[in-house]
This record gives structure tokens, C-alpha cells and sequence, in this order.
């Protein structure tokens, strides 16, 4: 290491140990019980529905690419090749849609999110993300919700690659919010200070929709 680099160095050192010591990755914020598996007013499917806007953009692996944006020391532009060369993580976990649907045990694959927020390294000011995808969708989450520890960029679904319908190549999985949050064809992640409502929360539904508190709305 040369002199000239010794102090960038330190200095990511210090914003990483400052991101660990913050404890933004444990916020204990899950609110499930460890009696109850399926949230109020949900009921269990076995098949997997598909929901999104209607437009499913087909985007070819050698056009694919993930940004990460906003409050973070390294700014990411990553490509198909970048994103499968980084840490592979296997989660297994239900899901709860708003629509009061609920499916147990999908076991994905992907890039874990604190994986990639170790890369991108968040600076203190950032709170909340807004996931842009490449169908228009935005979403919003709080940054603590988005690291989850079970929080995954899913490229595989049951061992398979991620089909179009359900977000592929890539989606976002966090599967203790309502899986709106759960931003499908996923192209940028910006980093932002405080909360901006996404697609659905501009129409009414809930900033965090955390389904055990049954944040389905915004109350008003
Ligand atoms: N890009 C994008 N992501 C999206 C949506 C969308 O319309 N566009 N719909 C959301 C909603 S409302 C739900 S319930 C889930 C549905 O995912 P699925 O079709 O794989 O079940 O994706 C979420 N992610
Ligand atoms: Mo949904």
C-alpha cells in the first residue's frame, strides 16, 4: 500500500466499522411472532399468482445492469457478469401479499442485500431506499428493512433462474413486508435521507407494510 492510498483506505475503514457500529443491520424491527406463521387476514396458496402493472420488460443479460445511487461512499453501476461474480446467498422464506395471499417456503438465491450494501458502503444520512424498476415501479422502504438479514436481489426461484413474470433476471425479496416492497425487474437503488413514497404508497398503501401490524393503508 502507498502513501497516497493509505488514507482513502482508512477512511472507507472507518465508514464501514461506522455502518457495523450503527447496528443498521440489527434494528430488530421484525415484528412476527415466533407462534405464528401467517400474518392477519392472510390465507396460505400453494401455486405462486403473478402481479405486477401488466408491462413484463424483457431485458437481456448483456443490457442488465443494477445501480445503487444516493448516500453511499462507492456509487455501483454493476453488470450481469459484476452482479453473479459477488457473494451468493441462498434464503428460504414465505411471502404475504397485501392481496391477503400467502405462500410458505421459497427458497431463493441471490446476492444478500447486506452484501451488496457492504460494497456500496451507506453513508450515516441514509435511511430510507427507493427501488426503480425497469418497468417504471418504484418502491420505498426504510434502509434497516431493506438489510434484513434474509433480504435478497433473487436471480433463482426453487433452484431455477428467476422467470420473467415473477421479476427476473432479478427481483428484490423481503419477505417480512408486504411483497409490494418486493420490487420485480429491480434496475436502481437510490439511497436517500428521509422517506419518499414509492408507487403504490403515492395511492395510498402503507410506508413500511410491515403484515403483522397489518400495515395495509396509510391511515388518514
Ligand atoms: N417492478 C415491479 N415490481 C413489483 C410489482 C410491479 O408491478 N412491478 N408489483 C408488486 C406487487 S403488488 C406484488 S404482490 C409482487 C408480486 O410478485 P409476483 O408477481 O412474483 O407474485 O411484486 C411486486 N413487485
Ligand atoms: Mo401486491
Amino acid at each position: 500500500m502507498t502513501d497516497e492510498q493509505a488514507p482513502v483506505d482508512s477512511k472507507l475503514t472507518t465508514s464501514k466499522r461506522r455502518w457495523a457500529a450503527e447496528g443498521k443491520f440489527l434494528t430488530g424491527r421484525i415484528s412476527r411472532p415466533e407462534t405464528e406463521r401467517l400474518p392477519p387476514g392472510q390465507h396460505l396458496v400453494k401455486n405462486w399468482p403473478v402481479l405486477d402493472l401488466g408491462e413484463q420488460p424483457a431485458i437481456s443479460l448483456d443490457d442488465w445492469k443494477l445501480e445503487v445511487r444516493g448516500l453511499v461512499e462507492t456509487p455501483l453501476a454493476l453488470t450481469w457478469p459484476d452482479f453473479q461474480s459477488m457473494q451468493q446467498s441462498t434464503h428460504v422464506s414465505d411471502i404475504h401479499c397485501v392481496t391477503t395471499w400467502s405462500r410458505y417456503d421459497n427458497r431463493w438465491e441471490g446476492v444478500s442485500t447486506r452484501d451488496l450494501l457492504d460494497a456500496a458502503m451507506p453513508k450515516a444520512e441514509a435511511g430510507y431506499v427507493m427501488l426503480t424498476s425497469y418497468d417504471g415501479y418504484t418502491t420505498n422502504l426504510p434502509l434497516a428493512d431493506f438489510a434484513a438479514e434474509d433480504a435478497i436481489l433473487a436471480t433463482a426461484w426453487e433452484g431455477q433462474p428467476l422467470t420473467l413474470d415473477h421479476g427476473g433476471p432479478m427481483r428484490l425479496v423481503v419477505p417480512h413486508l408486504y411483497f409490494w416492497k418486493s420490487a420485480k425487474w429491480l434496475r436502481r437503488i437510490d439511497l436517500m435521507p428521509s422517506d419518499r413514497a414509492g408507487f403504490w404508497e403515492m395511492n395510498g398503501y402503507h410506508m413500511l407494510g410491515d403484515p403483522w401490524r397489518e400495515q395495509r393503508y396509510t391511515e388518514d
